[in-house]
């Protein structure tokens, strides 16, 4: 492994060299594509005399420095040019052969047209160039296609020039007039269907909307440009930005690592997160395209027009536009659900990250993948981060804290430093502790311990705070947590609403003139992502369920009501106990089904009951088999105990066209699976008249719980209907990779050769292996080994197809320290046996090599 080198933030240097313009010339000719690029160099440090640059997967045809051949040496990953001049022009031509990069990154070929993707260094295989975010030029580009293959020829900025050429192709020129980073770069060229549209900017500029999507699917496009003019909307009214272009495209392909990326103007969008009509786009659907496209488009501020100073600097723009995009959504539809997706993602997800061995703070200090830092902990910790700020300032300095980043730092590449010091500037508010969200990795475990003194009516909080070593950093300290804690009274009036600032290991918080011992609420909106620690008593559980006033603190309330239900019989079942469910929690989950109040949104998501990656996030060792069981019991409890009144709100339900009544009727309809098989039917008859997906996709997945004729037919009925639509039918892949029938091994072995799926393409990877890995644990987990056997081969499969693919779905097999050590051996053999590949891909090697810390 000579490449897998690690780089460390602490090693940053500034360009000795930068490039202020360059103009690429693109001959788009399959295998023989050329690329000229131009590029404008300005000397920055006096001494230098050494011109780097990167490149791979490129054929090098010349070099020259003001119009002449010059030395340079070329190396696996650089050229370095010697250069002692102050400034000059660079040409270097390359060929590139994009129908055999099948990495999908840098120029490849996705269903017949070509495409880019260069974050987070994909545009080194392009040209040779300074591939870095803090080197901005101006881009002018020239493609240049055959016009009826490639009537589109797309790239970013303003189009500037089109025309034929003399051997009867076509060639047009863009122009962006905002300089950029390389990351940032796209180019498309293809036959697309085009679906046009206007936004007018508050200032009145008119600016022309376009989506392109594969031939025939022009009608599933609305959803998608619907969603970007209300984002441009938004980000007006919220955060007073405008886009500053006159075109904004978005292109669909179907060939995309990832949901989607922000090229500046020119957006390259994954399918899954554009097409949709309600015959084949699920409301969860309809909802992530709506959120993605408004990330995307937030980016045009937070993470183009103020960009990273380096790739440690990530979630300066990812955080920042996560954040944004889940208050876009909050904005445009329920808080309280929005924030109880968020959160499930942080506790489900993140914080296993936390604990397994590719823990890293948000701004991570050392890399050898960039690409392996799209995280969970980068993104969607780093959003929290955000909040947590916006939290401690409030909206209107949070404002004035946005204001001023973009007064300093437009046009510039930054850090997260930069970001908090515009905040504390902006506010006054005293950042300093607070900044240690950044550096320190890992879930602080915040203990909280009450008592309450009746005859002076004084309620006192003890709050602790310690935060677990993890695989790469031992010291922690004690960070600045904003505590948000509402005290109820037994009658569910608020007695008091504060958010503490806990900035100790160890601090007390005393509330004078409490009448009554309350119950408190604590962390509501899981103000800080931190493991909360009190022991709240059944009735205190029951009560918040039922009348806190904060919606997100009912469903916390329940979350922790069943697990501690499920723990309790998890060790009866150890100690050979009978399992049973406290009538009193059966009582809280009715009360809530008979609760008018609620939204039905919120309802579904008390009913959507933990999964056992969920609950396995609250411990630290798990027996596997035992958590399995006594879950699947209390859930069988909880349905029986519900069933007239599930079977009640079913009813009432199917009459109502509406998404929050779609979701919560789908939850009953699963929960009363679990209560007979004579539901079966109900099932059945909701597939049969289904007019939209979302109630397909919920009949099939309320039968999918185990084998029986009826989901075998509806399933064989599904793949008749879709067979020629992808994306639908890896809707179809995941409900075999998340069958909990044994035998789903079997069947998933053999839909690697179905016609639906290919390695190629990573939406069927992740419908099918990366679903099952992740979300089909105890089939995964199966003791024979033959779960990780699966995702196994198919790793090594995609090594060498797409290691970024493969580096993704490899993840639950490197968290493996919870699990008894049967299961953890051959989970490391498992990872022995792809460390020991020939040409291991720096992606793979980072991850199991820190698994296997060798
Ligand atoms: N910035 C891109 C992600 C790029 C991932 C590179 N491996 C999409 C986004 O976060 O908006
Ligand atoms: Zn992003």
């Amino acid at each position: 492994m000579t490449q897998a080198q690690a780089k460390f933030l602490k090693d940053y240097t500034a360009p000795k060299f930068t490039i202020t313009h360059l103009d690429l010339s693109f001959t788009l000719d399959g295998k023989e594509t050329l690329v000229v690029a131009k590029s404008l160099v300005v000397r920055k440090d006096p001494l230098a005399n050494l011109l780097i640059l990167d490149g791979d997967e490129m054929k090098l045809l010349s070099v020259k420095v003001n119009g002449k051949e010059v030395n340079y040496k070329q190396e696996l990953t650089s050229l370095s040019i010697e250069a002692n001049l102050d400034d000059f022009e660079l040409e270097i031509v390359t060929k590139l052969d994009p129908e055999a990069n099948l990495s999908l990154e840098g120029l490849y070929m996705s269903d017949g047209a070509y495409c880019t993707q260069c974050e987070a260094e994909g545009f080194r295989r392009i040209t040779y160039f300074l591939d870095r975010p803090d080197v901005l030029a101006i881009y002018t580009v020239r493609v240049e296609a055959d016009k009826t293959v490639f009537p589109y020829l797309l790239s970013n900025g303003n189009l500037i020039e089109q025309g034929l050429t003399d051997s009867g192709r076509h060639f047009v020129k863009w122009h962006d007039p905002f300089p950029k980073p390389a990351y940032l770069f796209a180019l498309v060229a293809g036959d697309f269907d085009l679906l046009e549209d206007e936004f007018i900017t508050r200032s009145e500029r008119a600016v022309k909307l376009q989506v392109f999507v594969d031939k025939g699917n022009l009608h599933k496009a609305h959803h998608a440009i619907a969603s970007l003019k209300k984002s441009m909307a938004w980000d007006e009214s919220r955060f007073n930005l405008e886009y500053d272009l006159d075109i904004y495209m978005i292109v669909a392909v179907d060939f995309f690592n990832m949901g989607a990326m922000e090229n500046k103007g020119l957006n390259v969008f994954n399918t899954k997160y554009v097409l949709a009509d309600t015959s084949t786009a699920t409301d969860d659907d309809y909802h992530g395209i709506e959120s993605v496209v408004g990330h995307e488009y937030f980016h045009n501020w937070t993470g183009n027009r103020v960009t990273c100073r380096d790739w440690f600097q990530l979630s300066l723009k990812e955080g920042l536009t996560v954040f944004r995009d889940q208050e876009f959504s909050s904005d445009l539809g329920s808080r309280a659900v929005n924030r109880i997706h968020a959160i499930k993602v942080i506790k489900n997800q993140q914080f296993a990250e936390d604990s397994g061995p590719m823990a890293h703070p948000i701004r991570p200090e050392s890399v050898i993948e960039m690409n392996n830092f799209y995280t969970v902990t980068v993104y969607n910790k780093g959003a929290e981060v955000i909040r947590m700020m916006h939290t401690l300032l409030g909206e209107d300095k949070f404002q004035a804290g946005m204001k001023l980043y973009f007064e300093r730092h437009d046009g510039q590449a930054v850090t997260c430093d930069d970001f908090s010091s515009a905040m504390q500037d902006a506010s006054s508010i005293d950042l300093s502790q607070f900044k240690r969200w950044y550096s320190q990795s890992g879930t602080p475990v915040v203990t909280v311990l009450e008592d309450y003194d009746e005859a002076s009516e004084t309620y006192r909080l003890t709050i602790s705070q310690s935060t677990p070593a993890t695989a790469e950093q031992k010291e922690k300290l004690p960070l600045h947590i904003p505590f948000d804690l509402e005290l109820l009274s037994n009658q569910g009036d608020s007695m008091l609403n504060q958010v503490l600032d806990v900035k100790h290991s160890s601090q007390e918080f005393v509330f004078n003139g409490i009448s009554q011992k309350p119950t408190p609420s604590l962390l509501q909106n899981f103000s800080a992502p931190v493991k909360l620690v009190f022991n709240y008593s059944v009735d205190q559980l029951v009560g918040l369920m039922s009348y806190a006033n904060c919606e997100v603190a009912r469903w916390e309330a329940s979350v922790n009501l069943i697990s501690q239900s499920i723990w309790d019989n998890v060790a009866n079942l150890q100690n050979n106990h009978t399992m049973h469910v406290d009538p009193r929690v059966m009582d809280a989950y009715r009360g809530v089904l008979l609760s008018e109040a609620l939204d039905h949104a919120l309802v579904a998501e008390i009913f959507t009951l933990p999964s056992i990656s969920a609950l396995i996030e609250q411990v630290n060792t798990v027996e596997l088999d035992a958590l399995s069981i006594a879950r699947a019991f209390v859930i069988e409890e909880i349905a029986s105990a519900c069933e007239d009144e599930l079977l009640a709100r079913y009813r009432e339900l199917s009459l109502v066209n509406h998404a929050g009544a779609r979701s919560l009727k789908n939850a009953c309809l699963l929960l009363l699976q679990k209560v007979s098989d004579e539901y079966l039917s109900l099932a059945e008859g909701q597939y049969l008249q289904a007019e939209n997906m979302t109630d397909s996709l919920g009949a099939l997945q309320a039968v999918n719980g185990e084998s029986s004729s009826i989901r075998q037919t509806l399933m064989s009925d599904y793949e008749v209907k879709w067979q020629s639509t992808p994306l639908v039918m890896d809707k179809w892949l995941t409900l075999h990779a998340t069958c909990a029938d044994e035998t789903c091994l079997d069947t998933l072995i053999s839909l690697t050769e179905h016609e639906s799926f290919s390695f190629g393409n990573p939406n069927r990877v992740r419908s099918l292996i990366g679903a099952f890995a992740a979300g089909n644990l105890m089939q995964f987990h199966r003791v024979d080994g033959k779960g990780y056997n699966f995702l196994t081969e198919s790793i090594i499969k995609l090594n060498k197809v797409n290691p970024q693919v493969a580096a993704r779905i490899i993840t639950p097999l490197i968290q493996f320290n919870k699990f008894d050590i049967v299961r953890q051996a051959q989970m490391k053999k498992s990872l022995k046996r792809i460390l020991s590949l020939p040409e291991l891909s720096k992606d793979l090697y980072e991850k199991v090599s820190k698994a296997l810390a060798v």
